[in-house]
């Protein structure tokens, strides 16, 4: 009789554990079961209405189904914690196959572009990229330049002082001083950079823009290397179809001075709108380095001669790339950067 009911609480507690949906469930269970309250324990309760000679066969098997119980339980418990694992796993699955987000790329300044185009041309002619502070002496961006004080490039109006012999470069000339005053000949470089005028915002105007001068300094040193150097650098940016034309000019640091233009690479020289139907576009000022020049930067100018030029970076990208507005240039508007 008592085998038969403890056959009964083996297998409804069995059947309830494989029903179990939760740890909790089969928490219950236990309880129930196995408990101090449980029915095990009423069972071994009942033991002393038991024959001396059933009892250690009855002992046994209380014994039997609780350890039964007790190893269904562990494996349900198990089951259940695997399934709930395997559920957290599902869930937090990534796909790595699914094609990644797509990151807007950067794109190269046109200015910038421009700039990495001419430093290659005269890397590649032998010369030497250097670079030198914004903010200058009066010193180097005037006086050693041969520029008066009475000059008119001077006037506050036209030049950011922040002392009165402190002020932002309005041309990268001083750096070229600066390397003739370290007295190493012969000389041959580039110095683009920033420079600063007190010019009104407008279509071909700011206050800072960006500036390519270049120097020779060397013993023999002609007018004809420097048409020749422009040139070629002429035919290696716009095309080996290119003309250039040298005008005579003033500037105070050079003597001879000339402009230079090229043929209209949009008309080839017939004249358009390109080239306000001149057919010819101007893009630099040179001249041979003012002999007062050399000798204020400890150069002698019987032994040394040399040519320099200036160009202005953004007046060749707008030409280069047809932009008709220099203020593009500094919008950063990313519609606008994306065509280059
Ligand atoms: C222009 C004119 C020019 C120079 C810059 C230079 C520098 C030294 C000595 C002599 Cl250290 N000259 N630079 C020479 C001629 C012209 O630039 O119109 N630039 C946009």
């Amino acid at each position: 009789m008592m085998k038969d009911e403890l056959e009964q609480i083996r297998a409804k507690a069995l059947n309830q554990i494989e029903n179990a949906k939760n740890l909790d469930a089969l928490n219950d269970i236990r309880v129930s079961v196995l408990g101090k309250k449980g029915e095990l324990k009423d069972i071994l309760r009942s033991m002393k209405d038991v024959s001396p000679e059933e009892r250690p066969n009855v002992g046994k098997m209380v014994n039997e189904v609780r350890d039964a119980i007790e190893e269904t339980l562990l494996d349900a418990k198990k089951n259940l914690e695997a399934k709930a694992m395997d559920a957290k796993l599902a869930a937090e699955t990534i796909d790595v196959t699914l094609p990644a987000k797509k990151h807007r790329l950067g794109k190269a300044h046109p200015n910038f572009k421009v700039l990495e185009e001419v430093e290659k041309i005269f890397t590649g002619m032998g010369y030497e990229v250097v670079a030198g502070p914004e903010i200058e002496k009066d010193y180097y961006n005037f006086e050693a330049l041969n520029i008066p004080a009475n000059h008119p490039a001077k006037d506050e109006q036209d030049t950011f002082y922040i002392t009165k012999d402190i002020l932002l470069r309005t041309q990268t000339s001083p750096v070229q001083v600066r390397e003739m005053e370290k007295g190493k000949l012969p000389i041959r470089m580039i110095a683009p950079g920033r420079v600063f005028r007190s010019d009104e915002v407008d279509a071909t105007h700011s206050p800072s823009f960006h500036q390519i001068e270049g120097m020779v300094i060397d013993k023999n040193v002609t007018f004809a290397d420097l048409k020749g150097t422009l040139e070629t650098f002429a035919k290696e940016f716009l095309g080996k179809d290119t003309k250039v034309k040298f005008r005579p000019h003033h500037f105070p640091f050079t003597e001879p001075s000339a402009e230079m233009d090229v043929s209209c690479f949009k008309c080839g020289g017939r004249g358009c709108r390109f080239c306000k139907g001149e057919g010819w576009i101007e893009i630099l000022g040179c001249g041979m380095v003012h002999p007062h020049v050399l000798e204020m930067s400890g150069i002698d100018p019987n032994e040394y001669s040399g040519f320099a030029f200036g160009i202005g970076l953004e007046r060749i990208t707008l030409l280069k790339y047809e932009i008709d507005d220099m203020r593009l240039l500094y919008e950063n508007d990313v519609r606008f950067l994306d065509q280059f």
